[in-house]
């Protein structure tokens, strides 16, 4: 039994439509999240075998490795759960209360956060998040699933930037993707992991 298994859609792929086609739903979380997750169970077994072998000098290589498989692991999970074919309009609650006094309001953190996805420098993710040291939140950009991370940020909303998750249906402008992406965003979600995030201590 593999560590970590790639988990359903709760919706249909289709389901996402017209914001996100089908094929890129059926594409992305069939094909490239199932590729981290086996990516990540073969890493561990790797570091298992040089381990044992006293191979020290294959470490570095399969820790990066690692984090990058296992990141996207976890980013892509999140991604599937802050959407839904429910989603979109603006969260409520203590998250929204944190949004305004931290982004000046709803409006501020929107734009912040689009130009944030969409000016990532090649392949990477917008992050929105809690970080537990200034008890604050956060954006930030991952380049590629790990690199820039904010150590200790907890993730709330992941928004994939790769090209894969876009390019079907949306060719070069990113852009509108992230316009039609906020359609679907889950902040049912969002505030589910904010609640969680706030009790995190460092
Ligand atoms: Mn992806």
């Amino acid at each position: 039994m593999p560590l970590y298994t790639l988990p359903d859609l709760t919706y249909d792929p289709a389901a996402l439509e017209p914001h996100l086609s089908a094929r890129i739903v059926e594409l992305h979380h069939g094909k490239h999240h199932a590729s981290y997750v086996a990516a990540a169970n073969t890493t561990i077994d790797k570091i298992g075998e040089a381990t044992a072998a006293e191979r020290w000098a294959d470490l570095p290589g399969l820790e990066r490795t690692l984090a990058f498989n296992l990141g996207g692991h976890v980013l892509h999970t999140m991604y599937w759960t802050n959407l839904s074919p429910n989603g979109g309009g603006e969260p409520t609650g203590a998250l929204r209360t944190d949004i305004d006094n931290t982004f000046g309001g709803f409006a501020a953190f929107k734009a912040y956060f689009s130009q944030a996805t969409i000016t990532v420098q090649g392949s990477g993710w917008s992050i929105l998040g809690y970080e537990p040291l200034g008890g604050r939140l956060v954006v930030q950009q991952l380049l590629t699933h790990h690199d820039s991370h904010l150590l200790g940020t907890v993730p709330l909303l992941a928004i994939d930037a790769w090209e894969h998750a876009y390019y079907l249906q949306y060719a070069n402008l990113r852009a509108d993707y992230v316009t039609a992406i906020w359609n679907l965003i889950n902040w049912t979600d969002v505030a589910r992991r904010y609640a969680d995030a706030i009790l995190v201590s460092l």
